[in-house]
């Protein structure tokens, strides 16, 4: 426990920052749908903590809220987190994870999936949130949502948590690499519920809200059934280790995915067969080759359709 101990820092905001930098006074830009939503939250709008990691590594950061879904609001189509004023430090932005976990623990790292991502840099801090639109994603009856980040131990402290709310649905982990582990959040090096009296010296909610709507309620704009096949990177990019690709088709069909190197030679084949309508994230493992361009090629639907992935070193 004593080394659980040393891999959490967490500072009294006021003793960490004893100059808050101004806020901006307007607000951010709005997401673009109407209409009833719910929205899930767990902090009351203030945050009394910062965390962050310590000096001795630099990892990627995850931390987020377990929710359980409510009547009316099963598609999430918005994160909003609230961030710590010492971030960001690293180029690379900030990877917003919507999963499902419909096992009802309120427990990510056990049965929980990732849906998609949206990888965006901040711009606002402090107690205002940074919002996020997501791809309308329909979630069961539980979800997670959170936000993962390349730190520099002992500076970034970007995690706010709001110690007046709940900390049993509060869930903070390190990784060398989040994207690789967001599957399988049990296997992370290190992960704890923020009520663990044993390592969280400042219990509460991570400042880390989404907001849904009833599903279905997609405009004819986003209707997948609307246009051609398309591939897009639904993940952090350039990529480290695992790339997260999303195929979207306006019918069901057979589908091919592969993936070529920079002289055009088949790396791997990710799918070939029978594909569903509607989007699907299809993941690439790429820690076994060099870093480099490559290049995904989805071919449905008698199209063919190309995209360029940047695999960065370990
Ligand atoms: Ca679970």
């Amino acid at each position: 426990m004593r080394l659980l101990l040393a891999l959490l820092l967490l500072s009294p905001l006021a003793a960490a920052q004893p100059v808050l930098v101004a806020e901006p006074a307007a607000e951010p830009p709005s997401a673009p749908f109407v209409g009833p939503t719910v929205e899930y939250a767990y902090d009351d709008g203030a945050a009394s903590v910062i965390i962050g990691p310590p000096s001795s590594f630099d990892p990627d950061m995850l931390w987020g809220n377990a929710f359980a879904t409510e009547s009316g609001g099963d598609e999430v189509v918005e994160v909003a987190v609230a961030f710590g004023s010492t971030f960001p430090s690293v180029a690379g932005g900030v990877t917003f994870w919507l999963l499902d976990d419909p096992d009802g623990d309120f427990d990510p790292r056990t049965g929980a999936t990732a849906l998609d991502s949206v990888t965006a840099t901040p711009d606002v801090f402090g107690n205002t949130f940074y919002r996020v639109a997501f791809p309308p994603t329909r979630v069961s009856s539980h979800f997670f949502v959170g936000a993962s980040a390349r730190l520099l131990g002992g500076q970034d402290r970007p995690a706010r948590v709001d110690t007046d709310a709940r900390a049993d649905r509060s869930w903070f982990f390190y990784a060398p690499d989040i994207a690789a582990v967001i599957d399988s959040l049990g296997t992370a090096p290190f992960g704890t519920r923020m009520d663990s009296a044993a390592v969280v010296p400042f219990p509460g909610a991570f400042m880390v809200r989404a907001t849904g709507r009833p599903a279905g309620t997609s405009s004819s704009a986003e209707d997948p059934s609307r246009g051609a096949p398309t591939l897009a990177l639904a993940g952090p990019h350039p990529a480290r280790s695992a790339v997260a690709l999303r195929v979207t088709l306006p019918a069901a069909g057979d589908a091919r995915l592969d993936v070529l190197d920079a002289l055009g030679r088949r790396v791997a084949r990710l799918a070939d067969g029978a594909m569903g309508a509607g989007a699907h994230v299809v993941r690439w493992d790429a820690s076994r080759v060099a870093a480099g361009v490559y290049v995904a090629r989805l071919t449905a639907g008698g199209v063919s359709r190309a995209l360029r992935i940047i695999v960065a070193s370990p």
